[in-house]
């Protein structure tokens, strides 16, 4: 559900960079083994684009995506349009995902385009040290507010690093708000089916 890279600073890192290789087979791999794969891009690597995904075997999901996952309407999204309390944040956001302003990244050299995205990341610590923690969390109104227009029961996301199963009434439908971990120091995943959602430990 987005960030699987720390930076992404254009589909030409997948042959610049050997880490981005590996990542690539690896999801390679899977799409060959018969798997269906889907990607989200995030806010740290939204200019992932087709030809990654081509490359993979894998299909590009849009910002917000509804799908049935077993038998539950689902809304699959990043998440950090939910953070509408760092205002801050969501002007970098508006600006990052207008396609005029990414098409004029791209044009930018890969040398650049490093820099651009080394003093981005290096702004943005500075700043999430600077801000509560509940500046950096979703608005709770706004998760209503996405489980109201999409109706759906269940949102799954990722984005603020705090993994978690939070259980909410909205206009008295009982829906779940699930938050993948950021896979910083351990890897974990979710399976879902009609028993509900399992969560998974990756161990190495
Ligand atoms: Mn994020």
């Amino acid at each position: 559900m987005g960030d699987i890279f720390d930076a992404w600073l254009g589909d030409d890192q997948r042959r610049r960079e050997p880490f981005a290789a590996a990542v690539l087979q690896s999801m390679r791999g899977i799409s060959d083994a018969g798997v269906a794969l889907f990607l989200a891009s995030g806010n740290r690597d939204f200019l992932l684009g087709p030809a990654f995904a081509h490359d993979a075997g894998a299909t590009l999901l849009g910002e917000q995506t509804v799908v049935d996952i077993a038998g539950t309407r689902t809304l699959l999204t990043h998440g950090d349009e939910f953070c509408t309390d760092d205002v801050a944040y969501q002007r970098f956001r508006a600006w990052s995902r207008n396609p005029r302003h990414q098409r004029q990244l791209l044009a930018l050299p890969y040398s650049v385009r490093r820099w651009i995205a080394r003093a981005l990341r290096s702004k943005s610590e500075t700043e999430t040290a600077r801000k509560s923690e509940s500046i950096l969390d979703v608005n709770a109104q706004a998760v209503d507010a996405a489980f109201r227009a999409h109706r759906v029961t269940r949102i799954v996301h990722g984005h603020t690093h705090r993994p978690a199963r939070h259980a909410t009434l909205v206009d008295g439908r009982a829906c779940e708000r699930i938050v993948l971990a950021d896979w910083d120091d351990r890897g974990h995943y979710i399976a879902i089916d009609r028993e509900g959602v399992h969560e998974h430990d990756i161990r190495g």
